[in-house]
């Protein structure tokens, strides 16, 4: 029986491999069908028998549809800050629903978005707000309420479990209890999340505290201080997000990028320092930001907080989910024609029109953060092993899917530990998984048994792992209750690379 399956699989990769030097750069022309849970078994593949370069150039992403230049022709969105509300004791309101939205000129697409028809507001926080959210459903469709990289407590962390049903609404209370940082929202019903993030359900929260206040960064909303929503899209001809169309197991991938829900977005900046705040917000593609110029330009800030110092880098890699704050000095960038942000294939992602006007002549402070990674915890032994493995819906953690009724791990509410995260290569070599635990900030103590880089020293919710990678990193939970932990590539957690974590 096994023999079968795997000589169907070999035969079925072996045209999928033909097609690809057909359509080398075409995710599309794959056909997953093929390959599903169940008729392969890793243990009887024979890696001899495998045509190696050709599978891997199509499953680990080596040829990933390359983005199609911005255009630049549509000033760039902004989303907007949401007011609080003023009936008592509800701070904001949130609300799911569907709508049209004029992505291409003379063109309605119908998508989704929060208090909106795509994407959402920014919600603003600081630090030791007593919040009231009250979420609303009006989608068609049972979704849930997710706070990426919020430290609450699990009952309003809007994980697979607290499903809205259409037409619920849910009132929750928290407070914020973490430093000044960009985190996000986004849903997260068990196997719909993919398709709803795709359709535009993402908006921001910033949270603030006295410090990040005090620090003399851009912070002029819109003017110096932009979020940039990075995500690709395949349009279908009648320019419809067609989910399902577009779909891929091993990830989604498109040619086309919205930023903020902008097609062909430019940047009008000031010549000034302007903080750019990166979120990777797309199902699966990961991001290498530089700019044209080949300048560098400065990160300050991590998924969940701001770096010790600033860090000069080049060019840096976001994979789903992932966050950073940079600072491009735009008074002192070099004259190129067409600046724009680019990307690894020089693909043009946000062309930028420098205006004539000066702006703030500001200092970035050489001191951001008192970040650390104490001496005890770096030499904590591994308590918790996630192995993560697999590809399209054969996605596994530690050899498991998930399971809502099944608890992987516990962990003790304030205690700190090691955790080992290892990405376990296939016979196709296999590809990055970002990896998010919910509810919590971390720190990473080591990738493959060496000091994580400048620019990973600080709080992480969401971290790249290679192939073959073994990342450590020490997690605690300040509160209690049953959290997530999954890839972050939406459709392989929607195909149960996931696990859970009861925090007591
Ligand atoms: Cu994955």
């Amino acid at each position: 029986m096994k023999k079968i399956a795997l000589a169907s699989m070999i035969i079925s990769v072996g045209i999928l491999g033909a097609c690809s030097q057909e359509k080398s750069d075409n995710m599309k022309g794959m056909d997953h069908s093929n390959m599903k849970m169940g008729e392969m078994d890793h243990s009887s593949m024979d890696m001899k028998d495998m045509d190696h370069d050709k599978m891997k150039g199509h499953m680990s992403h080596d040829k990933v549809i390359s983005l199609n230049d911005s255009t630049g022709e549509n000033e760039l969105k902004v989303p907007t800050l949401l007011a609080r509300d003023h009936e008592k004791g509800i701070v904001y309101t949130v609300k799911a629903q569907k709508g049209k939205t004029e992505i291409f000129d003379g063109t309605e697409s119908e998508t989704y978005g929060y208090n909106g028809m795509f994407l959402g507001p920014v919600l603003r926080f600081e630090k030791g707000d007593k919040v009231k959210i009250r979420t609303i459903n009006e989608l068609d469709e049972p979704t849930t309420f997710h706070w990426h990289g919020l430290e609450v407590s699990a009952d309003v962390d809007g994980g697979p479990h607290d499903v809205l049903k259409p037409g619920e609404e849910k009132v929750l209370e928290f407070e914020v209890t973490q430093e000044a940082s960009t985190l996000w929202f986004h849903p997260h019903p068990h196997g719909k999340t993919s398709e709803q993030v795709y359709k535009g359900l993402a908006g921001l929260i910033y949270i603030e505290d006295d410090h990040s206040k005090g620090l003399g960064l851009p912070n002029d909303y819109g003017k110096n201080d932009f979020p940039l929503i990075f995500q690709d899209k395949t349009f279908d001809s009648k320019k419809q997000l067609n989910y399902s169309a577009a779909k891929n197991e091993d990830g989604t991938i498109g040619d086309t990028l919205l930023i903020n829900g902008t097609l062909n977005p430019k940047l009008t900046v000031n010549k000034e320092k302007v903080r750019l705040r990166l979120l990777n917000g797309s199902n699966a593609r990961n991001y290498t930001f530089k700019l044209n110029s080949g300048d560098s330009f400065l990160q300050i800030a991590t998924d969940g907080g701001f770096l010790n110092e600033p860090v000069p880098l080049q060019e840096i890699t976001l994979t789903p989910s992932e966050r950073a704050e940079i600072i491009v000095d735009f008074s002192s960038i070099k004259k190129v024609n067409n600046l724009a942000l680019i990307n690894e294939d020089g693909a043009v992602l946000l062309p930028f029109e420098v205006t004539d006007q000066n702006g703030v002549n500001r200092k970035i402070p050489e001191k951001l953060n008192d970040f650390s990674l104490e001496d005890n915890v770096m030499h904590l032994p591994v308590t918790k092993k996630v192995e993560l493995f697999g590809m399209m819906d054969m996605v596994t953690i530690n050899g498991k899917k998930f399971d809502p009724e099944r608890i992987d791990f516990t962990q003790k509410q304030g205690d700190t530990e090691v955790w080992e995260i290892y990405n376990k290569p296939d016979m196709m070599g296999g590809m990055i998984h970002p990896f998010h635990i919910h509810g919590a900030q971390f720190k990473i103590i080591s990738r493959d048994g060496k000091d994580p880089s400048k620019n990973e020293r600080g709080w992480k919710d969401s971290i790249s792992v290679k192939p073959d990678e073994k990342v450590k990193i020490a997690v605690q939970f300040k509160h209690k209750g049953v959290y997530m932990f999954h890839c972050h590539i939406l459709e392989h957690e929607d195909n149960g690379m996931m696990g859970q974590i009861k925090v007591e």
